[in-house]
């Protein structure tokens, strides 16, 4: 029996099946965990009913990220359904289009918080409401982010500011829950073809770029990003907090 048989966990960010929050859904459903998905509108809940199926028709609750009510109510039933909670995954993420582009010096302070609220901020919430239910069961949270973090990535402006404040979060987070038994990481994705990267201007070229950079000469793929996070959330990991943890083939530590 797999040891993360029975465990329960709150994935947050699954649009289709593109989506990195499918990958890690499929990893932990492969070791038995028990999956608990949000949406975030009805229109997205329709969407998630035909996937469903194929992750074995697990429970669902609309939740906008920013609608904290809607958190609370979140784990309220989660509560209610699994008695309690073992892992979070927060795989959620928001700007405007137009600021994914251009200069970040034209960034205006609507979309600015705006990337801050949905990308980052939301964290918070998650674990304000989530972590209650974890009380004495070696929870474990993660968070995704990518290089635009830390390095200047073109076009990836003011969501490379938000990712920053993400990955401070992470940190701050770790230590606010270290105590209660609670780890919380990120994983730093290499690129990946979702939904949110589509319409990216030039985003097949930066994955062409970056497969022929990185040392494994290769893509991340979203099972790739599944069995990672699923190692992070695991007790295999029990020693790693607050990190930001890279699944990118190694690009980022290329230099020239
Ligand atoms: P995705 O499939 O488009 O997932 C993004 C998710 O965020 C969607 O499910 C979206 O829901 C959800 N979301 C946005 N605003 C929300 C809100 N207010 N409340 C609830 N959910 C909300 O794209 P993805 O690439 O898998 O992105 C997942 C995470 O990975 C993001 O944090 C992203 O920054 C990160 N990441 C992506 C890459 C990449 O290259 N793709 C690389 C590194 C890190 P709706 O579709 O319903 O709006
Ligand atoms: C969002 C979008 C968050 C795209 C995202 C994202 N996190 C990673 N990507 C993919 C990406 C995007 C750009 C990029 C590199 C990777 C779209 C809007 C919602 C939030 O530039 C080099 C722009």
């Amino acid at each position: 029996m797999s040891p993360m048989e029975g465990k329960v966990a709150a994935i947050f960010g699954i649009a289709n099946k593109r989506s990195i929050a499918y990958g890690i859904a499929e990893s932990l459903r492969e070791s038995g965990v028990q999956l608990a998905l949000n949406y975030q509108n009805e229109r997205m809940g329709a969407s998630l009913d035909k996937l469903a199926e194929n992750l074995g028709n697990p429970w669902r609750q609309e939740c906008d990220v920013t609608d904290e009510e809607a958190v609370k109510e979140f784990f309220a039933a989660i509560r209610k359904e699994f008695g309690g909670l073992d892992y979070l995954i927060h795989s959620v993420a928001f700007a405007k289009r137009e600021e994914l582009g251009g200069e970040y010096v034209d960034t205006s302070w609507e979309g600015y918080a705006l990337a801050q609220q949905v990308s980052a901020y939301s964290l918070l919430t998650l674990c304000k409401y989530a972590t209650p239910l974890m009380t004495g069961r070696d929870g474990s949270v993660i968070a995704m982010t990518y290089l635009g973090a830390e390095k200047v990535v073109t076009n990836y402006n003011v969501m490379g500011v938000a990712k920053a404040a993400l990955e401070a979060s992470v940190r701050y987070l770790a230590n606010d829950l270290g105590p209660k038994g609670i780890r919380v990481n990120a994983v730093s994705a290499g690129p990946i073809r979702t939904l949110s990267a589509s319409g990216v201007s030039d985003f097949i070229k930066l994955l062409d770029f970056v497969a022929e950079k990185s040392p494994l000469r290769r893509n991340v793929s979203t099972s790739d990003v599944g069995s990672a996070a699923r190692f992070l959330l695991s007790e295999d990991a029990r020693g790693i907090t607050g990190q930001t943890i890279y699944v990118d083939n190694g690009f980022s530590i290329m230099g020239i």
